[in-house]
């Protein structure tokens, strides 16, 4: 039988943190086994909010590095640069003759962005659709993001259907598959929101490429609340459930488990514990990411097009077909 085909991606801008780790990456790496994975670092994603072009180029390479270093292996799974392949960006265009202006002012994330401001880029408000001609242009059955990409997917899959329904059968209507434990990572600094990358602190986040000693810190800082008490309550004990969510997903042991150690003990040992395993997880994770040469991650990129580029030129002679545009 044949596999099931999984794509995902990030965008090259910003540091990577902990909850793109948890709620993504690690996902990935346990769903290449089993899946033909396809993981793309989303370029023109990025350009929808204004990037330095030097610093651009360098994040792409850095952001495959993290994949790799994270445990994607290039020889089970395609990692490319969106911008690589031109079918993305041409599709996306024919999405947008059946995307509605109501189905984007929907989007939490438009809204967080800034929607309300009128001299926000186009780019961002279409972003959503990019997203859609990612997903669907390799036929993908599966999309694992965090939970907050959520709504990007169920727009992609309404989209397929909508684009299936008015032309014929064109698209594979792709699953969205949100990680249970790592969905959602929230601030160190404020476990009411989730960690971003463009919080306004360093202390919100735990880079990937931080500091091993500096991150330690980070942790013995989080928020916590006062009464003591180390369990898991996510509406009332915000902080300490989402640090219990890190040390459960780093250590790979049930959050009831480590409860049950830390009965009747204190704050101050379980963050120190906690802050242990995240500076060896670094440790371990950085010696990977510098093994990795930029030139080798050139290569891995260029064969990763060079791979998948076949399966884009089909769907968009097909859909282009369908559509009476050859
Ligand atoms: P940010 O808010 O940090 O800028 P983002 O969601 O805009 O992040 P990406 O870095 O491209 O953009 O996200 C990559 C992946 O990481 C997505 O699948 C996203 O859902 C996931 N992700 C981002 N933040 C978290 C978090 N705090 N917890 C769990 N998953 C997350
Ligand atoms: N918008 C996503 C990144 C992204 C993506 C994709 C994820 C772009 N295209 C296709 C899954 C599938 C984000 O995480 N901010």
């Amino acid at each position: 039988m044949n596999k099931k085909r999984v794509f995902s991606g990030v965008q090259p801008s910003g540091d990577l943190h902990l909850g793109n780790y948890l709620g993504a990456i690690k996902q990935w790496v346990e769903m290449q086994e089993k899946y033909e994975s396809i993981f793309c670092v989303v370029d023109l994603h990025a350009i929808t909010i204004k990037q330095n072009p030097e610093e651009l180029r360098k994040k792409v390479i850095e952001i495959a590095k993290i994949y790799i270093a994270s445990g994607i292996d290039p020889k089970k799974s395609v990692i490319f640069q969106q911008s690589d392949i031109s079918e993305h960006a041409e599709l996306a265009w024919i999405l947008n003759t059946v995307t509605r202006m109501s189905d984007l002012y929907k989007m939490t994330q438009f809204k967080d962005k800034g929607g309300e401001n009128e001299n926000i880029g186009v780019g961002l408000f279409d972003y959503p659709v990019l997203m859609t001609s990612d997903i669907i242009l390799y036929d993908t059955d599966v999309v694992p993001v965090g939970e907050d990409q959520k709504q990007h997917v169920e727009l992609a899959r309404d989209l397929a259907k909508r684009f299936n329904h008015q032309f014929g059968e064109t698209f594979k209507v792709p699953d969205v598959r949100v990680n249970k434990e790592g969905a959602r990572i929230m601030g160190l600094d404020d476990p009411t929101k989730k960690m971003s990358k463009s919080a306004s602190s360093t202390l919100n986040y735990i880079a990937l490429t931080d500091d091993p000693e500096k991150a330690a810190k980070k942790i013995m800082k989080a928020v916590t609340d006062n009464d003591g008490i180390i369990k898991y309550e996510k509406e009332k004990k915000p902080g300490v459930s989402n640090l219990l969510n890190v040390y459960s997903l780093l250590n790979e042991e049930s959050i009831a488990d480590i409860v049950k150690r830390y009965e009747g003990k204190g704050y101050g040992d379980f963050k120190k514990d906690l802050a242990e395993i995240v500076k060896q997880f670094l440790i371990s994770f950085q010696e990977k990411y510098n093994a990795i040469s930029d030139e080798e991650v050139r290569g891995i990129l260029t064969n990763g097009a060079k791979k998948i580029k076949p399966i884009a030129t089909e769907t968009y002679k097909r859909t282009k077909k369908i559509m009476g545009l050859n």
